[in-house]
């Protein structure tokens, strides 16, 4: 197996596509906050193809962790050691993988060792961009969209000199670049969240505010923050699946990523400080990026989290494998063909109907081994973002709010971490409050109603769905999951 750094750049072309550019004459444009697997699968890899182009190698990336912890740390030193270089591969529904080199990355930071040394390199007058991936949670929104100065890490980090937050280092970035008259540079969401430049803008605005009402107000009136809808299955990285993937890439390579061959970006362009030429690479620029990210993030993403519960009660831990099930698939199509689709407007050149179907061959990808822990973690804060509006419209007009009910029922008994033959799975609710968790163990089963995730939702107002809830909810604990499905796709 060879050892993965940069050495491997000057080496004869082999199955392993190299990048195909000087990497050497590459200059830094965009810092990347929180570099995730999807990154690495997604920006990183249209910046990778975009850098061919002799006049855009000023737009590589500096990777920033920023999350302290253990796995964290050792992917740092990993792309340390590897100097950014990593393995994507690329796998197809029906034909062989594809296994890259992706080099784009030419630079990467770990703030927790060195956070005023993170915040200086955004400081950089050749930073025009700063992006990140912090997750839907991550924002510090609240239910009415309101960024909540209260919470303990953003009181604790508005007293610090050296602040550690995504907001606290980009708004100190941000007052050096204003001080020394450097100029501002585009904040560009890439979490799948609806609006998310508008909600990174409340975000990291309100927290400027609250440390310098002068710099927040500069902030406001210089720093743009598109909105975009960010497209690629990334599963996450186990242990098995580095070896596996090293075994076939001949690369020993500590942090390898594999994804679907999708993949789609749809950015608003409103960027203050300059952008790289992403349309030469397929990324779409337009005016209005709502149609897409309703469609993306109440399709996709919403059958993705109404199946993932029911699907670990039921047993399966791996996407695909559950796509196996007739009924799955049928519970899917419906929640589709009559909750989700009847309710959105199709964005240019889209057929709804055309694109549900892709998603469902998308998520029977057998390549794709992507893990219904990954999909279901977090669930408090995906739920109200890909599933709220469905569950408001099917109720404003009086519809069949059985599967609504059916995935509410199938996220509380999830919280449990047994499926229904008593095995375990893994549940990470990191934005679960204790008082959600006392709602959801209480002994009338329509107070998991109230839990944070649904507040403003409408539910436990609409005496219908509560009896519908209560009903269902019931009938998970004593049948199962699979049963209760079985009854959802009878006819009424
Ligand atoms: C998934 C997404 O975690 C989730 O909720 O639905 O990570 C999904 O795989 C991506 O958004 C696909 O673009």
């Amino acid at each position: 197996m060879s050892k993965l750094d940069k050495s491997v750049l000057s080496t004869p072309p082999s199955r392993v596509a190299l990048p195909s550019y000087p990497r050497e004459t590459v200059t830094a444009g965009i810092a990347h906050l929180s570099v995730g697997n999807f990154h690495r699968a997604h920006q990183a890899v249209y910046l990778d193809r975009l850098l061919r182009d002799e006049d855009q190698r000023q737009w590589g990336l500096v990777g920033i962790g920023v999350v302290d912890n253990a796995t964290e740390r050792a992917k740092a030193q990993a792309m340390h050691e590897q100097d950014g270089l990593y393995t994507l591969t690329t796998c197809p529904p029906d034909t062989e993988p594809q296994v890259q080199i992706v080099g784009s990355i030419i630079e990467y930071l770990f703030a927790p060792d060195d956070r005023a040394g993170a915040i200086a390199r955004l400081t950089d007058p050749a930073i025009k961009i700063v992006s990140l991936t912090v997750t839907e949670g991550g924002y510090n929104i609240d239910e009415h969209g309101r960024f909540m100065l209260d919470a303990p890490a953003i009181v604790d980090d508005l007293q610090r000199a050296v602040p550690e937050t995504v907001f606290g280092m980009v708004t100190e970035a941000l007052r050096v670049r204003r001080d020394k008259g450097v100029g501002p540079f585009t904040v560009l969401s890439c979490d799948n969240l609806r609006h998310n430049g508008r909600v990174a803008r409340t975000a990291f605005t309100t927290y400027a505010n609250a440390r310098d009402a002068e710099l927040g107000a500069w902030i406001e009136a210089n720093v743009s923050f598109p909105n975009a809808m960010v497209d690629r299955i990334t599963p996450a990285t186990s242990a098995d699946d580095v070896l596996r993937l090293d075994a076939a890439s001949g690369f020993e390579d500590h942090v390898p990523v594999f994804c679907e061959d999708f993949i789609q970006w749809v950015i608003e362009d409103t960027f203050c400080a300059g952008r790289p030429a992403l349309e030469r690479v397929g990324v779409q620029f337009t005016s209005d990026v709502d149609p897409y990210e309703q469609v993306k993030l109440r399709m996709l993403n919403a059958s993705h989290s109404m199946i993932a519960y029911p699907a670990l009660l039921m047993g399966y831990r791996i996407m695909c494998d559950a796509m196996r099930s007739d009924d799955m698939i049928a519970y899917i199509e419906q929640f589709l063909a009559y909750d989700a689709e009847p309710l959105l407007t199709a964005p240019p050149g889209i057929s709804i109907n055309e694109y549900g179907h892709l998603l469902l061959q998308r998520f029977r990808n057998p390549a794709i081994q992507d893990q219904l822990e990954r999909i279901a973690s977090d669930g408090a804060s995906k739920l109200p973002t890909f599933l709220r509006d469905t569950a408001e419209g099917v109720l404003a007009k009086g519809g069949d709010m059985r599967r609504i009910a059916f995935e509410i029922a199938c996220f509380v008994r999830h919280l449990g971490g047994k499926d229904d033959s008593g095995e375990s799975f893994r549940v990470t609710e990191p934005h679960l409050s204790d008082e959600d968790r006392v709602l959801a163990a209480d002994p009338d089963p329509a107070r998991a109603l109230e839990m944070s995730a649904f507040a403003g939702w409408g539910l436990s107002d609409a005496p219908a769905f509560v009896e519908l809830f209560t009903k269902t909810r019931s009938g998970v604990e004593t049948q199962g999951a699979r049963a209760v499905l079985k009854t959802i796709l009878q006819a009424r």
